[in-house]
């Protein structure tokens, strides 16, 4: 191998493949590694070469930054030539990749895109070094692809240290201070660089007291993550609070509009790039579930972004504004208003005042990550804004990592769908900054995280896949989800020595192909949501928030179920769609089946699409949904003896309390709906 150039992420390629070397045999030379370069010889590498001097003996495999240098001669002729029609600039984070006269080419033009080339390279696996390949460019279509985890340095007394966290503790901070385990940390850069993803906010966007100082006097801790992420391409953002300038700055007011509010916040901003140059920006929850924000003083969402954003500016940040702003202490009994219409409410209004450098970034649901939503109408509602769309990994409301539940799935719907309905733009062409009818901007894909310091880093070992979905569909976001789940189960599970080389991919593809539809099956049906159990979100409680003050309802009685939202008897939450959506989900005729109980409010005889009513589709789903489960545990039996012993153990654990917990769903939501309708089940099941 021959790795040419030079650059702080240039050393981690040489590093890389320093220790493939290692661990495989074979040998590595570096040349053009110039001043910058850090990295000292280790095992396997040769010292760096003078410029244009041929590597001793033949070369397979050639990662090499393009300019100022000339190139190797090991590149053969032809292996720089640009890809048919597609001659483009490749950007920062971009690559060619190519095989040509039994040599595997990774160019790339700025280092981060040398280090995705190389984990592009170990995906491809052997297939890298087999045949010729044409050349073919490979860029990100998205800028950002970030993380947020929400982790407290210190433990919560109701939350624990992550909020909604489901493996362990936090992985950056550990009683109440920095975690020291550093090896871990750059383990954990080194596999989200490996799925792609390049910036990560390090926590929880509820700031507690002594998080708020991470901006100011903790600043040390969090440029100290900086540097070990950093040789991964990932940029280091941080939650903050909007009242800092009060409480850490002791200022009487944090007025957006008031002179010594700005003053503190470029002069704290100045002193976080003095110290980490490369910081990535603010992430905020503002006015929403108790956090503090501009309403305080009369002001808007606008004015209290822009204020950051302008702190920000100067040095290359950006501002994560959060779009999630609801009323979380209303009245069950006042119908006049829906929590769906909330964030479309405050912000729609704000179109064309956010700041270049303010990401409006919005749940993909109008209500909060439940596994069935449709996709929030912010988006299609701000085109002069730059949007980020956020998912969640870590899983809140879709089994907390006890379940096996495959998300790639349900994001790729929401990546595919088109705001303005076909054939527009889809939600990925937006993010993607493809241009419509008005100039757009790009935007970035976001996913809180799920990982902590659990030995298999999810907690599930299953949920590792959607963490790797993640940062590959924020790479490109057009990807198929079951091609990205067979790339995580070729890089995570060895084939097997002995046995059926395809039985490890086809138990896994059977676990999780259809996991989500699974779990969507046994929990609340047709998209009404949440009839989770209020304490900790995990397992049923039908009832559970029906008259409580979060605005989540599904107002079953006698008669039906769901959630009148139309602009003829409802909410006008459909109002908020353009065509053609506005009228597809405003008639319960049009409006596609798992769906219609967030948009209507239907007789349990009403008649769906699929042929059956909803009563008998409600005892249907969730038979099967438990049936499905006993399925997926059985087919993972298979496994033992075949994959290691410990994550085996680990998932067979989890699947079997998956399947007690989709009992508990059935039985739960069948004798619920049984009760309140008088309707029997058609097939004469047991229903309690
Ligand atoms: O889904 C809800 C969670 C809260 C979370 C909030 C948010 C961080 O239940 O725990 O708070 O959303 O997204 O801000």
């Amino acid at each position: 191998v021959l790795v040419h150039g030079a650059g702080l992420l240039v050393d981690t390629v040489f590093a890389e493949v320093v220790r493939a070397c290692a661990g495989h045999g074979g040998r590595v030379d570096r040349s053009a590694a110039g001043p910058s370069s850090a990295a000292a010889p280790e095992h396997g590498a040769a010292p760096p070469r003078p410029e244009g001097e041929p590597a001793a003996g033949p070369v397979d495999l050639v990662l090499a930054l393009r300019g100022p240098h000339p190139l190797p001669p090991a590149v053969p002729p032809g292996a720089a030539a640009a890809p048919a029609g597609d001659d483009g600039p490749l950007g920062d984070e971009g690559f060619l990749s190519t095989r040509v006269d039994g040599v595997t080419v990774v160019l790339a033009d700025a280092p981060a895109g040398l280090l995705y080339g190389l984990f592009h390279l170990v995906r491809l696996g052997e297939a890298a070094f087999t045949g010729d390949r044409p050349a073919r460019a490979h860029r990100p279509a998205l800028r950002r692809r970030m993380l947020d985890h929400w982790d407290n340095v210190a433990v919560h007394p109701d939350m624990g240290q992550v909020e909604r966290g489901y493996a362990g503790g936090s992985i950056f901070w550990h009683d109440g201070g920095p975690n020291g385990d550093r090896d871990r940390l750059r383990a954990y850069g080194r596999l989200l660089a490996a799925t792609g993803v390049n910036a990560i906010s390090v926590n929880n966007v509820n700031v507690h007291a002594t998080e708020a100082r991470l901006l100011t006097d903790r600043l040390d801790d969090v440029a100290d993550l900086a540097d070990l992420l950093r040789p991964y391409g990932i940029r280091v953002h941080l939650s903050v609070t909007f009242a800092a300038p009060v409480v850490l700055g002791g200022l009487p007011t944090a007025d957006p509009l008031d002179d010594r509010v700005r003053d503190w916040w470029d002069e704290t901003t100045r002193r976080v790039y003095a110290r980490i140059p490369d910081f990535g920006g603010y992430l905020v929850k503002a006015d929403s579930e108790g956090q503090p924000g501009p309403a305080t003083y009369g002001r808007d969402h606008a004015d209290g972004a822009n204020l950051l954003a302008g702190a920000l500016a100067r040095h290359g940040g950006v501002v994560h504004w959060r779009a999630f702003v609801y009323d979380h202490r209303r009245d069950w009994r006042d119908r006049s208003i829906d929590r769906a219409r909330a964030a479309y409410d405050h912000f729609a209004p704000l179109d064309g005042r956010f700041a270049d450098n303010v990401v409006l970034q919005v749940k993909y649901g109008p209500v909060d990550f439940q596994p069935r939503e449709p996709v929030s109408p912010v988006i299609a509602a701000m085109p002069a804004t730059r949007l980020a769309v956020e998912l969640q990994v870590t899983q809140e409301y879709t089994g907390q990592q006890w379940h096996a539940c495959y998300l790639a799935p349900l994001w790729s719907e929401v990546l595919d769908f088109r705001p303005w309905g076909p054939p527009e733009r889809t939600v990925a062409d937006v993010l993607a900054g493809v241009p419509g009818p008005e100039p757009r901007r790009d935007g970035d894909l976001v996913a809180v995280a799920n990982v902590g310091d659990d030995r298999f880093w999810c907690g599930h070992p299953l949920a590792q896949a959607n963490l790797y979905a993640f940062g590959r569909l924020a790479w490109d976001p057009y990807l198929d989800p079951a091609a990205v789940l067979d790339e995580w189960i070729d890089l995570t599970f060895p084939a097997p020595t002995v046995g059926d080389p395809a039985l490890v991919r086809e138990t896994l593809h059977a676990v999780l192909d259809d996991s989500w539809r699974t779990y969507e099956r046994y929990t609340a049906p047709l998209g009404v949501g949440f009839m989770v159990d209020p304490d900790g979100h995990y397992g049923p409680g039908v009832d559970g928030y029906e008259y409580s003050r979060w605005g989540t309802y599904h107002y079953a009685d006698r008669d039906g179920v769901g959630v009148d939202r139309t602009r003829a008897t409802g909410t006008g939450f459909t109002g908020q769609y353009p065509p053609p959506w506005s009228q597809v989900y405003e008639s319960p005729e049009r409006c596609p089946d798992e769906l219609l109980l967030f948009f209507h409010h239907v007789p349990y005889g009403h008649v769906l699409h699929s042929g059956v009513t909803v009563i008998q589709h409600i005892y249907d789903t969730h038979f099967a949904g438990v049936e499905q489960v006993g399925a997926m545990r059985d087919r993972w039996g298979r496994l033992a003896g075949v994959v290691d012993q410990g994550v085996h153990d680990r998932v067979a654990e989890r699947l079997d309390e998956q399947l007690r917990c989709a009992i508990e769903w059935r039985d739960q939501i069948n004798t619920y709906f049984f009760r309140k309708s008088g309707v029997p089940d058609a097939r004469g099941r047991r229903i309690y």
